[in-house]
Parts: structure tokens; C-alpha cells; sequence
């Protein structure tokens, strides 16, 4: 008595149901045995320093030191006079990564051959985010999103571009929104130091240029990724694990004050928080939880591994098999759908709540989003 069952004429996940060209999103159908991920590997990283230049090392790395159990951190320091922030205009796109592929080129492709030399060994390159999307949409019921991938020379790049809602949004934010948005990097300042031996300096300016990101190779089902996500920080132990085991991924949250607070973490906040962290391998959130002037009055730390169980007392939860098979079959329904070879085409699918996943064709669009100079480097 599988739900699956309801979906025998034809209309299984990953395939174009009849009558229509979308896949659908509907939890039921992706209610099965949780698919292969293998343990992420760490095969390289890259830091973004204040003026977002992309340097092949870890320089941009932090250290994670243990604040106080009770805390008193006023995340609203600091928001007026030491705050830079990244121009959330500019579209970077999977440049960033495209620049760590370049340099690095030597470490992925294992299968040297005269005919594809220069073919990369891995089926999709992306952002860690947008597999987070993926892996949330079952459960989404408010903001739809845009996927522009391209295949060229083999491997599928997929590429977020930015909905209108979310345009318009991002245009008109309040001010108290836009403060709030500063308290998560704040928090950050108050519990990461530079090196290991040095301590947070909270008199510091945030600058959200600032990044350090991993790159990981890892494979969903028969599909073989390689990603990029944002690492907050790792644990200052010269004896802890190596990465990803060693990150420590930062949140922060509304106090909780009643059970109906602590359920609704549980079931939308924590899905997220898995599915970004779960993806890349790092095993460990620390959440700060701030009142509503913004004080970070208590402290928790979320085990990856531990929050599937966390959750099983919940009533209409989600379920991370239910995250992973969906993306598993969008990444399927990508390749069938994505099949010309050619770098100035993309293949745009597009999803809003309570819809499939559709898809329309462009060439030599503004949607196109492979550099030249990534193509050159790739082709000679
Ligand atoms: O321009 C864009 N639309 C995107 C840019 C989309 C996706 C990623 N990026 C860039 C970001 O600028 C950042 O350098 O990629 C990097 C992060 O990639 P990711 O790890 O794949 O993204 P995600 O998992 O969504 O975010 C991780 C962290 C966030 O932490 P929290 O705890 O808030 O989830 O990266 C930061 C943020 O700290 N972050 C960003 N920083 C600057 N600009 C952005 C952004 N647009 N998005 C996330
Ligand atoms: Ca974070």
C-alpha cells in the first residue's frame, strides 16, 4: 500500500507525466527507501577577501570559539558604523566556482583520455544553495525559484536566477528587515575568531564580502556532484576531524518561549538547517536564540545526524527521504530534459508552490552564464 502506487500509468518522478511536460512535486511520490549519498569529500576551497576577490586558500577560514551556555550578545551593535555589506545586486552567478574548477582542474579529471581531456568527472557543478532549494521544495509553500542549466562538455551546470518575487522583494525590504538580516553575521563575529589561538573581536566591522567556501565531490543515486557552499567556521581542535567533519554551521533564531514555538522550529526552521548542512557534510549547527531587541539570550547545538529523530514526534512533518529522492529525480529529469551539448544554451526550469517543475529553452539568451574565458580554458 505504497503511495507510489497512485502513479502507475506512466507518471513515475523523473519521467514527464502524461499530457504534460513538468515533474511533479508532490510529497507522496517521493515517500521511498532514502537514497545513496556518499560521504561528502572535501577536494578543495576557496576565500572571498573584503573586495569579493577569489583567492585559491583558505585565508578567509574562522575559528570557533564556545561562547558562554547564557549570553549576552547585542547583535544590533555595530549595524549603523561597522557594517560593509555585499552588493546583493551583482549577480555572481557560479563564476566564483568556475575560477576554483580552472585552478584545480588537474584534481578532478581522473579519466585522462586523448578524446576528453579536458571533460570534467562529475555529472552537475552547483551551488550548495541551490541543492538546498532542491532538496526543500517538497515542502515549500511560499517562494518558487528559476534554474538555468547548461551542458557543456558533458557536465550540467546549474545556475539560480532570481525570480521577479524575489527581485521585488530584495527591492523593498524594510529597514527593520534589512537590520535583521546584519544580526545572523553579527552573531558570527561574536563566536569566531581569526586563527586559533586569537579570540572574536566584536569591536570589529562585518564586512559580508568575506567568505570561505568548501568544495565537495559527493554522488546522489548515479548522479556525481561537485558544490560549493559558504563554511562559516571549524573547530579551533588541531585534533578535530578533518574537513567537512570540523565545520560548524552558525544560525541564528527567535527565542522559543512556548511549546508551539519549539514544534514550529522543528518542522520549517530545522528542515532547512538540515538540508543545508546535511548536503555538504557538516555535522554540527549552533544556534543562538535572540529576543526581539535582538540579544542572544541562550545557546543550542543541532547534530546533523541527530535531527531526523528530533522530528518523529512532530504531526505532519518532513522527511528527509522525501528532500533527497525529489532532488535525485529533478537531477534525472535535468539530464534527459538537457540534452544539446553547448555552452550558449539553457535549459530554464521554473517551479512555484502547489506547481510541477517546467521547463523552457533559450539560446544565446541574457540567460546564458558560462564566462568565455571558462569556456576558452575548457575547450583548449
Ligand atoms: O548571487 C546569488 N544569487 C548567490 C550567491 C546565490 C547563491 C550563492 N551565492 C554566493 C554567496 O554570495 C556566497 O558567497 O555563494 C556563497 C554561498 O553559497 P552557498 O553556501 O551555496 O549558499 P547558502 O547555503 O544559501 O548560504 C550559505 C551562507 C549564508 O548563511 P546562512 O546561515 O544565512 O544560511 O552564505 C551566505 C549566508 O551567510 N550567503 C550569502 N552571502 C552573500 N550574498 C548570500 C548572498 N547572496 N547567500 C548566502
Ligand atoms: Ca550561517
Amino acid at each position: 500500500n505504497h503511495p507510489h502506487h497512485q502513479h502507475q500509468s506512466g507518471s513515475t518522478p523523473g519521467q514527464n507525466p502524461p499530457g504534460s511536460q513538468g515533474l511533479s512535486t508532490r510529497r507522496e511520490l517521493y515517500e521511498r527507501d532514502f537514497p545513496v549519498y556518499k560521504q561528502p569529500v572535501e577536494v578543495g576551497c576557496f576565500s572571498l577577501d573584503s573586495e569579493r576577490r577569489f583567492f585559491n586558500d583558505s585565508r578567509q577560514m574562522r575559528y570557533y570559539v564556545e561562547p558562554d551556555r547564557n549570553p549576552n550578545f547585542d547583535l544590533r551593535d555595530g549595524y549603523k558604523d561597522r557594517f560593509i555589506k555585499r552588493d546583493d545586486s551583482v549577480k555572481e552567478k557560479l563564476d566564483h566556482i568556475l575560477r576554483w574548477i580552472v585552478a584545480n582542474r588537474s584534481k578532478l579529471n581522473s579519466r585522462v583520455t586523448p578524446a576528453s581531456s579536458c571533460a570534467l568527472d562529475v555529472d552537475f557543478v552547483t551551488w550548495r544553495g541551490h541543492l538546498t532549494k532542491l532538496l526543500t521544495t517538497p515542502y515549500e509553500t511560499r517562494e518558487g525559484w528559476l534554474l538555468a542549466v547548461t551542458r557543456f562538455r558533458g557536465t550540467l551546470y546549474i545556475s539560480e536566477v532570481e525570480t521577479e518575487a524575489a527581485r521585488r522583494e530584495r527591492e523593498n525590504r524594510t529597514e527593520r528587515h534589512e537590520e535583521m538580516m546584519y544580526w545572523g553575521y553579527k552573531f558570527e563575529q561574536y563566536t569566531c575568531a581569526d586563527n586559533i589561538h586569537s579570540l572574536p573581536d566584536p569591536g570589529g566591522v562585518v564586512n559580508t564580502n568575506e567568505a570561505f567556501c568548501t568544495v565537495v565531490q559527493t554522488r546522489l543515486a548515479d548522479h556525481r556532484l561537485l558544490f560549493s557552499g559558504e563554511v562559516d567556521c571549524r573547530d579551533k581542535d588541531p585534533n578535530a576531524p578533518a574537513p567537512p567533519a570540523c565545520y560548524v554551521e552558525l544560525k541564528t533564531s527567535a527565542e522559543i518561549c512556548t511549546p508551539k514555538q519549539r514544534s514550529n522550529l522543528h518542522r520549517f526552521k530545522l528542515l532547512k538547517w538540515w538540508a543545508q548542512s546535511f548536503l555538504p557534510g557538516v555535522p554540527r549547527v549552533v544556534a543562538g536564540f535572540r529576543d526581539h531587541e535582538g540579544v542572544v539570550v541562550s545557546m543550542e547545538t543541532f547534530h546533523i545526524s541527530k535531527i531526523s529523530h528530533l522530528i518523529k514526534n512532530e504531526y505532519n512533518c518532513w522527511k528527509p527521504t522525501v528532500c533527497m529522492n525529489f532532488c535525485c529525480d529533478f537531477l534525472s529529469f535535468v539530464k534527459h530534459v538537457a540534452t544539446e551539448d553547448n555552452p550558449s544554451v539553457v535549459y530554464l526550469f521554473s517551479w512555484e508552490p502547489h506547481r510541477d517543475v517546467t521547463y523552457s529553452i533559450h539560446r544565446d539568451s541574457h540567460y546564458s552564464f558560462l564566462p568565455h574565458w571558462y569556456v576558452e580554458e575548457m575547450t583548449s
